[in-house]
């Protein structure tokens, strides 16, 4: 019995190691969870991919752990949050890297999942996009093939040998093409420049005979596919151009699937390969607002709402992924939420390969998720923050900062815990009904593990990088009348400027707002209380008071006030040529969210009022912005 236990043992592990699976892993660039007609595109056919979906299994719950490039391909790659690398933004320039409190690329000491599958014997081969380190004027990076490949060919976002674009528009002599991202040739020896059109078909035709020499030597291989598509700008080829961004990222995208078609076939067609091949395909984050769509999702790349980060995850592999009873349909996977870190050691497992010593995966083994056997879901929440660089962007002045997914909930908040939103992605996957109010417990409890797994990370430099003032109104005069209310978006800019406020006003009572900008968090406002002449600056919902001393002067018919606020917040007052007050706000303004009215305030009080509504006329009221 004992011999034959042994030989049993014996038998299965030499069936393991010879039977480790090969691993392609497929990785798109800009393509939201809408886009494949299997995830339900009506606008665009994507066949080659429908078909691995039907002949394998379609995740609805998966995630990347960033919103944006860099950040994602640096979780998928180590298993681990990104943020653990200071990989939290696109990598750019060196000056615009350290601005926003990041690596320059990424430690060559991360735990690479191609380096541990290296080191247990696979052959491993990185095509297509990096950009984990290697760009703009970033041109000392460590290579690709540091990170645990063998062999590379990247594009302009990489160090090594690299395809970079020649352009091509209808209509263009195409003997003189275009060219994009040339400055790259600095990043590495072995530069050939190819239409962009048919750049991931150049990565397709370096990796088929990668795979091809590593099966001949008896090896297992693990390959990215990594296309620069479906990225902007859109170059589809010129005899299937289209009219305006979408129909160009739609002809990219249709070009994209086609050239696919070329690897999938490839291990389709070889029985061997067949057998023994887990091909995974996602996307890195979500889609450019305009191109792709996230189908029932809010949000776009860049953003921690499902648009940004949920990933539409197929994987496909006939020998490995136990055949649906009903052929004509691929399975589809509803329920599992597990993310792009949880592939890392699922990927060891299924290859049988040890973590490397030390190492701690933010990631979750999930082999029989990944094989189509189980719904379950990881145990951990999955945690979330934004790039440093993008609070405000596609239209939103204030993007969450920091976001967890746990159990049926999605939860959203500031670094401080303010502007919570929560969600209940069974009910409403498209967050559109904020039920924070509704359960303050859960609340409070999911702010504090967002705060303190935030906190545990290396920092970056996002807190200081909050709103876009380009986007604000910046006129230097507004002429304003009594009883207009601008919204939010229509009030001034005001954020570190010097406001001048001035008005001629006659008054027949002791109660009212002349001006009210902002709420009871930030602004300025301009009243009367009990007869005297209040300036008001709200900061970090401090009130700081200029209160003039009598009421004599603004009883004299109709007097001409000014009221000015310095950049760092000193204030003044005069009633009829005359300074009244003085104060010190201690700072400079910061933009309030609230809007403008004159002769009330009718949202959140900016100042202390007995009443709002002004008791007289507000004439010549012009606010002044230096
Ligand atoms: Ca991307
Ligand atoms: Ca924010």
């Amino acid at each position: 019995m004992k011999n034959l236990f042994g030989f049993v043992v014996g038998l299965f592990f030499t069936f393991s190691l010879e039977a480790r699976p090969n691993l392609i892993l497929v990785f798109i660039d800009d393509m939201g969870w809408g886009d494949f007609s299997c995830f339900g595109n009506e606008a665009a056919q994507t066949p080659n991919v429908d078909r691995m979906a039907k002949e394998g299994v379609r995740f609805e719950q998966f995630y990347v752990n960033s919103p944006i490039c860099s950040p994602s391909r640096t979780a998928i790659s180590t298993g681990q949050y990104p943020q653990r690398w200071k990989i939290t933004s696109y990598l750019s320039n060196r000056d615009h890297n350290q601005q926003r409190g990041m690596a320059q690329w990424l430690d060559p000491k991360a735990p690479m999942l191609a380096r541990s599958l290296q080191k247990a014997g696979y052959a491993t081969g990185h095509f297509g996009k990096w950009h984990m380190g290697g760009q703009r004027n970033v041109d000392d990076a460590p290579p690709i093939t540091d990170y645990g490949f063998d062999a590379s060919l990247t594009n302009f976002e990489g160090m090594g040998p690299k395809l970079l674009p020649l352009t091509l528009k209808p209509g263009q002599d195409p003997n003189k093409p275009g060219r994009i991202w040339g400055d790259a040739e600095r990043l590495g020896k072995g530069v050939r420049w190819m239409q962009r059109s048919k750049i991931t078909e150049g990565f397709v035709d370096e990796a088929i005979p990668f795979m091809t020499d590593a099966a001949k030597a008896d090896k297992p291989f693990y390959v990215n596919l990594w296309p620069d598509d479906v990225h902007s700008p859109f170059w589809p080829p010129v005899d299937k151009w289209g009219n305006g961004k979408r129909e160009l990222y739609l002809q990219v995208l249709k070009e994209m699937d086609r050239q696919f078609g070329k690897l999938f076939d490839f291990i389709r067609e070889d029985e061997a390969l067949r057998e023994n091949t887990l091909v995974l395909i996602c996307s890195d984050n979500g889609p450019e607002q305009g191109a792709g769509v996230s189908g029932p999702f809010r949000g776009y790349k860049t953003h921690l709402y499902e648009g940004g980060v949920r990933s539409s995850l197929i994987a496909w592999g006939p020998g490995l992924i136990p055949s649906n009873n009903n052929e004509s349909m691929g399975k589809v996977n509803e329920k599992s939420v597990f993310s792009a870190v949880d592939l890392v050691p699922t990927l060891l497992e299924l290859a049988d390969v040890p973590h490397p010593e030390g190492v701690k995966y933010d990631g979750e083994s999930l082999p029989d998720v990944l094989l189509g056997k189980s719904d379950a879901s990881r145990k951990q929440p999955l945690l979330f923050r934004r790039p440093p660089d993008r609070d405000a962007y596609y239209g939103d002045n204030d993007l969450p900062d920091l976001a967890i997914r746990e159990g049926k909930w999605k939860f959203l908040c500031e670094y401080d815990g303010s502007d919570a939103e929560l969600f209940d992605m069974e009910a409403d996957r498209g967050e559109t009904k904020n039920l924070a109010a509704k359960h303050p417990e859960l609340v409070a409890r999911l702010t504090k593990v967002c705060i303190d797994w935030h906190k545990s990370l290396p920092p970056d430099n996002g807190p200081n990088m909050i709103r876009k003032p380009k986007k604000r109104p910046t006129k230097a005069l507004y002429d304003l009348k009594q009883g207009e209310n601008l919204s939010g978006v229509e009030a001034p800019f005001c954020e570190g400027r010097k406001v001048t406020i001035r008005a001629t006003v006659e008054v027949n009572g002791k109660d009212g707002v002349i001006l009210a900008h902002g709420g009871d968090k930030a602004g300025y406002a301009l009243y009367i209380r009990d007869g005297k002449l209040v300036l008001g600056v709200r900061r970090d919902w401090k009130l700081t008071e200029a209160v003039s001393s009598s009421s004599s002067s603004l009883l004299d018919g109709s007097v001409v006030v000014v009221a000015t606020i310095g950049q760092t917040g000193k204030m003044s007052m005069s009633v009829a040529g005359k300074q009244v007050a003085t104060a010190d706000a201690k700072g400079k303004l910061t933009q309030p969210g609230d809007g403008l009215q004159v002769g009330n305030d009718l949202i959140k009080p900016v100042g202390k009022y007995t009443l709002t509504q002004f008791p007289g006329k507000i004439t010549k009221l012009s606010l002044q912005f230096d």
